[in-house]
């Protein structure tokens, strides 16, 4: 079997914390007499913590000093600590820790590609930390998704060539980052909304150790 690197957004795809980005942002956002809905909080996936921000803002159309913008994000993310501080293995996502182990079984080697400043202490709350060879996150990137730094930065980790990465994500930002760096990029979620993948997958129960073992002997280029 040949070596490929496999990437793992997290947000969405190990686990769905998305429910508590939600939370913390609808508390932070009526605070200061903006609404926030579900469909809003669509939009924020796989975008920073200040892209995020920026964007309720806007939505809202305020503007704020740059302390205050500052004290919003701190308050926002406090909260939400709160809600990662009470996570624990029953939270990830189906089926991914039978990927993540079929993978390691075999000598792939794997990292997560994530925008959170939070990935770390999210993983070790859900008890994954340790089969990750590679944590790139929110903390080691300048550029946001769709800009693929955070997939090519794991790939050096990893010491791959990225055109022998696989990239598994739930935002379409995170599939264009993918595709742009070259890599298969595989969308868990919706085929309507993840049109740019080059596979889409509902969840990691329709991905079969049949398919994994084909994407090892496969290049982007020639997958069809
Ligand atoms: P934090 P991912 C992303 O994670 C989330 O999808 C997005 O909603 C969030 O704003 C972003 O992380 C930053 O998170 O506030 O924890 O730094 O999907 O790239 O794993
Ligand atoms: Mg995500």
């Amino acid at each position: 079997m040949n070596k490929k690197g496999f990437i793992f957004d997290l947000d969405g795809v190990i686990v769905d914390t998305a429910k508590y980005h939600f939370l913390a942002w609808k508390k932070l956002a009526n605070s200061i007499d903006i609404d926030f809905n579900l469909e809003q909080n669509e939009q924020l996936k796989g975008i920073s913590r200040v892209h995020s921000l920026e964007k309720i803002l806007e939505w809202g159309n305020k503007t704020l000093s740059e302390d205050k913008f500052m004290e919003l994000m701190a308050r926002k993310n406090n909260d939400y600590l709160n809600y990662i501080d009470q996570m624990d293995e029953s939270e990830i996502l189906p089926d991914v820790t039978k990927i993540l182990e079929y993978l390691k079984q075999q000598n792939q080697p794997i990292a997560l590609g994530s925008a959170s400043k939070n990935a770390r202490a999210i993983l070790k709350r859900v008890k994954l930390i340790k089969k990750f060879d590679a944590i790139v996150d929110g903390n080691d990137v300048s550029k946001a998704k769709p800009h693929p730094e955070v997939f090519l930065n794991a790939t050096r980790a990893l010491k791959i060539n990225a055109k022998d990465c696989v990239v598994f994500e739930d935002s379409v930002a995170g599939i264009q980052a993918a595709n742009i760096a070259n890599m298969i990029s595989i969308g868990i979620g919706e085929k309507s909304i993840l049109k740019e993948a080059d596979f889409v997958f509902k969840d990691f129960t329709e991905i079969s150790i049949e398919f994994l073992n084909k994407l090892t002997n496969v290049e982007k280029k020639v997958i069809q």
